[in-house]
């Protein structure tokens, strides 16, 4: 190709790209769909899309939300949680559209050793890209009409995947009602941490209530005790183990005991005023008066979230389907998750609205009732009380205990199990609740094991 011929060629790409760039703006608004998806569309299909448009000069291209004349802007920003680390991200401005980008959800969402969209592919649906090396895209444009349709049938397989995935593991639904029980916009879900989940839903309760939530400069907040650990009697135990997990232990310790900024008693003065049974004091020497005088707004908060953590659980126990059964373990993990960030919320060093009363009370609850529970067990399942064995808790972690009754048979163990688990709930009030887990058998206890996120504060 002669210089001229080349500058002539050049020339025409970029009007047909140009042509391509308008007439995808204008198929976007025509569609007009509340949700964008793709894999990794935020931080380089869009930036890409805007970025040649802005180097083509389509001055009408940057016009994809549903605000007429709004442009589509472009932007850094860091985003850093405990949870999920740091990330650099572009925030993309298309109002009225959802930016619901795959990549982001699984890197939220999942533990992979590889994210490339034909990794995630295989591993979820057990297909794969169209194979087509970018270095030869160019020559496979200028071939002929079969070459071009091969890198046709690869832009759409790119584009179907995303989409496939996202019904696969059902993450519309998912996120939608993350969104729904806690009151922010869906896409909040996907781009920020646990607190503006806390704080919308706080919003949302105390606006019912006619109160205000008051704005709180974030400052260093000094340390508090955190939860009990078992010492662990390490070994090998060719014998049945039985585990007692409380369900939901600090979301119910918050509903029991009514904990709440709301019906905290902060001056010893406040208490003058109401009689003995009107409140109580918690193991850390904080007092928050009863329900029967003002039902809290964390605890009413609570409530909804783990009504929904319920009905997931409950799905899932009828779901036979091994990969929707993974599905909805997550989606009520991830409702447990915002029912502790609750906790985790009040704990929260520089948080927007910390209350160490409360934080410090619900551990204090939580370390008191692995004790008692350690010590029921022991006490009750004993030869002198005619037992053929002493129980013993080998073991326990915040919010649970090991227990070798010293049955021999999984099914007994199994008994006993639920029998202590009933007989220790009925000694704390609603809706506290320990129950039976599972049986090891046999079991080794090497270490104690912890938890993956710090346990304070749990964002
Ligand atoms: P878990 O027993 O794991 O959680 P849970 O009791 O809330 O829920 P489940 O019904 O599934 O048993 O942990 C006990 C408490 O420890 C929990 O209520 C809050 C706290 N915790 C943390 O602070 N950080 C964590 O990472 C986890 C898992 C729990
Ligand atoms: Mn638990
Ligand atoms: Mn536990």
């Amino acid at each position: 190709m002669s210089e001229a011929e080349l500058r002539k060629y050049e020339a025409e790409l970029r009007k047909c790209e140009t042509q391509l760039l308008k007439e995808w703006a204008e198929f976007l608004q025509e569609l007009d769909p509340d949700i964008i998806t793709g894999y990794n569309i935020v931080n380089f299909d869009l930036p890409y899309l805007l970025n040649r448009a802005k180097a083509l000069k389509v001055d009408l291209f940057p016009y994809l939300g549903r605000v007429r004349d709004s442009r589509t802007t472009m932007r850094d920003s860091t985003f850093d949680s405990r949870a999920y680390g740091k990330r650099v991200n572009k925030i993309i401005s298309i109002e009225g559209r959802i930016q619901f980008d795959l990549f982001q959800i699984l890197l939220r969402d999942t533990k992979l050793r590889s994210y490339t969209l034909n990794s995630v592919s295989y591993h979820f649906l057990g297909e794969q890209k169209e194979d087509v090396h970018h270095s030869i895209i160019t020559d496979l444009q200028n071939g002929n009409e079969q070459t071009r349709r091969r890198l046709a049938v690869y832009c759409v397989k790119d584009a179907v995947l995303p989409i496939r995935l996202l019904d696969k593991l059902m993450c519309l639904i998912n996120y939608m009602e993350m969104a729904r029980v806690t009151g922010v916009p869906l896409a909040y879900v996907l781009s920020r941490g646990q607190q503006i989940k806390v704080v919308s839903q706080l919003l949302r309760k105390a606006r019912e209530k006619d109160l205000l939530m008051p704005v709180h400069k974030s400052e260093a907040q000094e340390e508090y005790a955190g939860a009990t650990v078992i010492e662990p009697s390490r070994g090998y135990y060719n014998i049945p183990i039985a585990t007692l997990d409380f369900s939901s232990l600090y979301p119910s310790i918050m509903q029991a005991h009514n904990l709440c900024y709301t019906t905290l008693l902060f001056k010893s003065t406040d208490r003058e005023r109401l009689t003995p049974d009107q409140y109580i004091r918690t193991p850390s020497g904080s007092h928050f008066v009863k329900s029967s005088v003002r039902k809290g707004l964390l605890p009413e908060i609570l409530e909804d979230l783990l009504s929904a953590r319920k009905k997931a659980k409950a799905e899932l126990k009828e779901e036979k389907d091994s990969f929707r059964r993974k599905v909805l373990d997550g989606r009520q993990l991830a409702l447990k998750l915002s029912a502790n960030s609750v906790y985790g919320f009040t704990g929260a060093n520089v948080g927007k609205l910390p209350c160490i009363e409360i934080s410090q009370s619900v551990t204090s609850f939580g370390r008191q009732m692995i004790d008692q529970s350690k010590n029921l067990v022991e006490r009750k399942y004993c030869v002198a009380n005619g037992y053929p064995f002493d129980a013993k808790v080998i073991y326990g972690d915040t919010d649970s205990v090991m227990v070798r009754f010293g049955v021999g048979t999984v099914a007994e163990s199994m008994e006993l199990g639920r029998e202590a688990a009933e007989m220790i709930s009925a000694t704390f009030p609603h809706p506290i609740k320990l129950e039976f887990e599972k049986v090891y058998f046999p079991y080794l206890l090497i270490n104690k094991k912890r938890f993956d996120t710090p346990i304070l504060p749990y964002f």
